[in-house]
């Protein structure tokens, strides 16, 4: 029972930027929430970001979202990819190509490390794009001995643009536009 016991907060890092990534976003947000063992307790505003890595390529959308939820770490990562997989399978035929990635950024305190699952994301206090939503729902949340905000201060957040709309905008996006 989500509240209970073994619920355990967990931050989902969100990503795209091919074809609608709001709204592939959206849907894997809502998908989640309607799972059993989930609940989406609270989602950043969309994010506008210059691409990290390979930079000839379009601005991402981006966003953070707190989620409650008492399945394992491992069992919510099968459940992430089951959601991409299907949004991607569903856009692919009906709209063209649709990316949405969805990174745990955290469980809980858990220091977890094994193929396919590292959590702490090793790569997050590096990366501005996941540092200034999650900064909007959780600026003093613990990175290993730093708190969300100062790390975002370390990498600073050139290019990064929060879009209007809010933190709800994963609630009400239009599913068959
Ligand atoms: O899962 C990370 C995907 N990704 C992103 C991203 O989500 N946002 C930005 N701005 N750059 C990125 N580069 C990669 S890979």
């Amino acid at each position: 029972m989500i509240g209970g016991a073994n619920t355990v907060r967990a931050y989902l890092g969100l990503g795209g930027n091919i074809g609608d990534p709001a709204r592939a976003m959206a849907a894997s947000l809502r998908a989640l929430d309607a799972a059993n063992q989930v609940r989406v307790a609270e989602s950043s505003s969309l994010y506008r970001t210059p691409p990290w890595g390979v930079s000839d390529q379009p601005d991402f959308l981006n966003a953070v979202a707190a989620i409650d939820t008492d399945l394992s770490a491992r069992e919510l990562l099968e459940l992430c990819l089951e959601t991409e997989r299907a949004l991607k399978r569903v856009r692919a035929e009906r709209w063209g190509p649709r990316v949405i990635d969805m990174d745990i950024l955290l469980f809980g305190t858990e220091t977890i490390d094994e193929e396919g699952l590292q959590v702490p994301h090793p790569r997050m206090r590096e990366r501005a794009f996941v540092l200034a939503p999650l900064a909007e729902i959780a600026p003093g949340l613990d990175l290993n001995g730093s708190a969300v905000e100062a790390c975002l201060s370390r990498v600073g957040g050139e290019g990064i643009v929060r879009l209007p709309g809010g933190r709800d905008w994963w609630r009400t996006a239009v599913d068959d536009r």
